[in-house]
């Protein structure tokens, strides 16, 4: 079974896609997802300059091998554009055999573990009132867990929380890829932000009771001291996680918060290789891993990730936001399915104009996802819809503090 076509297509529906299309001799197709947010056409270049030539000719059945040659025989190894690049290669090729089983891909990594999939969405408000509308709506849709992030008093907009009140639970107008030519500037006040969220938690504990499954993301914006303060502060409301709490290169940050706090920790969204968790699993420093599919090398290397984390008690929160694409989202809940220390998925849903470019067998059922059983991921492309969506510039915006200084988020 050898590969004969391999296509790069970009596409904008609601936001930017890249899609890497896999097309046999025998005529199976295989879609990957290599979307890196606001880096799109960088990704989409690497494929078609130096990964398209190099897959014509090869046997679609070889994932492993291709991988190996893909990763060490580039020699540059890591970083996020070549590892979306290689997980579209792999998640796409995961689809073929797959198809050529006429298996859906979960059967192919040990089968089912479980019966579905436990998901959380986002929910989010300016002040408490319109968190709890959205916390109402998250519910009312089916989810059990949900992700709690609010506005900050004297700052303006900040990254999660959404504008205007979320219409059906399933409007995310926060989005942080704004289609713009230059990146959207936001502000920023740590001590602020300290102050208010254990505040939040416990107005929405009050109001929804100890049941209620909530997460936070702090999204990389804490020093060690500053995340260490809140993970303790957060203790006496119970979160399931405490996301990305500070910047993600320095592993002996999150010793220092684990040292003081037993808030459960999250961490991995811009990681891209096993090499990035080493220290981290191996000294039992976090609680679930965040990678999505699409940014750790694709569904062999996340799979290798997961099976590591395993001997240390650690569980996967796959990174599951709108600008992973309905192909990287089929991966996640075909290995979310199958590994054993499966913990959480995250479930934002993507628009109406995604959803009909991107044509899906998933179902989401009283807050659990299952990817559905036709052969494959169950993912097909619509071309003649995507042909109305050509790419647009987008960028996810800047911090900066108060002063102007660029700050981390
Ligand atoms: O900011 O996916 O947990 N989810 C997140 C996301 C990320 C975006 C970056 O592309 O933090 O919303
Ligand atoms: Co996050």
């Amino acid at each position: 079974m050898k590969i004969e076509k391999a296509e790069v297509l970009v596409s904008s529906p609601d936001r930017n896609f890249v899609t890497l299309r896999i097309t046999t001799d025998d005529g199976l197709v295989g879609l990957g997802d290599g979307t890196l947010n606001g880096r799109e056409l960088s990704v989409a270049s690497y494929l078609e300059a130096h990964v398209v030539p190099l897959l014509i000719g090869r046997d679609a059945h070889r994932i492993e091998d291709t991988w190996q040659y893909l990763y060490r025989g580039a020699y540059w190894r890591r970083g996020p554009v070549t590892m979306a690049a290689i997980a579209a290669v792999d998640i796409a090729l995961w689809d073929i055999k797959a198809k050529a089983a006429n298996l859906p891909l979960y059967q192919l990594l040990g089968g089912a573990s479980r019966d579905g999939v436990r998901a959380y969405g986002h929910a989010s408000g300016v002040d408490i009132p319109e968190l709890f509308d959205s916390i109402r709506e998250h519910q009312a849709l089916g989810y059990q867990a949900i992700r709690v992030q609010t506005g900050v008093p004297g700052l303006g907009s900040v990254y999660g929380v959404a504008s205007s009140p979320t219409v059906g639970g399933a409007r995310y107008d926060y989005e942080p890829a704004r289609r713009t030519a230059l990146p959207v500037e936001e502000k920023w006040d740590t001590a602020a932000y300290l102050r208010h969220v254990p505040t939040v938690f416990e107005a929405v504990r009050s109001e929804f009771g100890p049941e209620l499954t909530l997460l936070h993301d702090g999204h990389h914006r804490m020093t060690p001291i500053q995340a260490a303060k809140l993970g303790k502060s957060l203790e006496p409301y119970d979160l399931f996680w405490l996301e990305d709490c500070t910047p993600g290169e320095n592993a002996e940050a999150l010793r220092l918060v684990r040292q003081h706090t037993v808030t459960p920790l999250a961490i991995g969204e811009v990681f891209n290789t096993v090499w990035d968790y080493q220290t981290l699993i191996t000294d039992q420093l976090i609680d679930y891993v965040r990678s999505a599919v699409t940014h750790a090398g694709g569904i062999s290397a996340l799979k290798k990730i997961m099976d590591f984390a395993a001997q240390f008690q650690i569980k996967s929160g796959i990174h599951g936001p709108t600008d992973i694409s309905p192909v990287g989202m089929a991966a996640a809940l075909h290995l979310d399915l199958a590994i054993h220390n499966f913990g959480i998925q995250e479930y934002m849903r993507h628009g109406d104009a995604t959803n009909e470019v991107f044509i899906q067998s998933f179902r989401f059922e009283d807050g659990y996802l299952h990817p559905g059983d036709l052969p494959g991921l169950g993912v097909s492309y619509d071309d003649q819809v995507a042909s109305k969506f050509p790419y647009q510039s987008a960028y996810l915006p800047v911090n900066r503090l108060q002063d102007g200084t660029v700050h981390d988020w």
